[in-house]
């Protein structure tokens, strides 16, 4: 059994669906992130950024202790591994093409698009400059994926970790000004992705642990408060 910290974020869909395509037995433990749930000290010993999603698996392959596990990234390759599936294990060039995708995701797609959603959607106050460097920035990744969508139909070789990274993060892309229509390869992919079973039932959790349309001003400093404590409890720290 694997317990996963979620809140149907981008990053938490990753993991969802990396469950539901090996179908492995998994319990979700909600971590509201706009309640403030990410500062209590059971969740910090497991994901000390502050931050889900995280892992525990109750049944590592060794046999051990359980194994708990933070970064979206780390854990699809933890679980890669334990299943030995979406991550090629003995071909070292298709394990690399796969993981300098994942890594692309973590370290620009992910990021950059975080701030076009903070900018374009969160920020209190709109702010030109911000919001068009992080859209040009969204736009410039979208080129990336599309052109190496191009001619393949994955990411990364076959259906890999690769692709469960970054789809969550083109689905809200309405949201981040681009319209898929002018990005034909990524958008074949989008849809044919969408299409899938297990996706769609790791979306299906999204409907159990909505985000009020709303935010209020509790949701924001815990949100956006940059502290490692509860800001919400403690407006002062701001
Ligand atoms: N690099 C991390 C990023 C995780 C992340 O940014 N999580 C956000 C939601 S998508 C979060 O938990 N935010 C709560 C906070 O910043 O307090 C990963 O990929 O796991």
């Amino acid at each position: 059994m694997i317990d996963v910290y979620y809140w149907p974020t981008p990053n938490g869909h990753k993991i969802t669906i990396f469950l539901e395509e090996a179908e492995l037995d998994y319990r979700i433990k909600p971590i509201n992130i706009g309640q403030g749930d990410q500062f209590e000290s059971a969740f910090l010993a497991i994901s000390p950024n502050n931050k889900m999603p995280a892992i525990v698996d109750h049944s590592p392959n060794d046999g051990g202790e359980p194994i708990s596990v933070f970064e979206s990234g780390a854990i699809l390759e933890y679980l890669a591994d334990k299943t030995q599936r979406f991550l090629p294990t003995s071909d070292v060039r298709a394990r690399f093409n796969v993981l300098q995708w994942l890594y692309w995701q973590m370290g620009g797609l992910g990021p950059m698009l975080g701030q076009n959603h903070h900018f374009n959607r969160y920020a209190p106050e709109k702010i030109p400059y911000a919001i068009e460097r992080y859209v040009k920035e969204t736009t410039r990744l979208y080129n990336v994926l599309n052109r190496q969508l191009e001619d393949h139909e994955f990411i990364a070789g076959d259906y890999s970790i690769a692709d469960m990274a970054c789809y969550p993060w083109i689905v809200p892309h309405e949201a981040q000004q681009q319209r898929l229509e002018d990005f034909p390869a990524l958008k074949r992919w989008f849809d044919a992705l969408g299409e899938r079973p297990a996706i769609q039932r790791a979306y299906k959790h999204a409907d159990d642990y909505r985000m009020p349309q709303q935010m209020t001003d509790a949701m924001r400093q815990n949100l956006f408060g940059q502290t490692d404590t509860k800001p919400s409890e403690n407006p002062t720290s701001l």
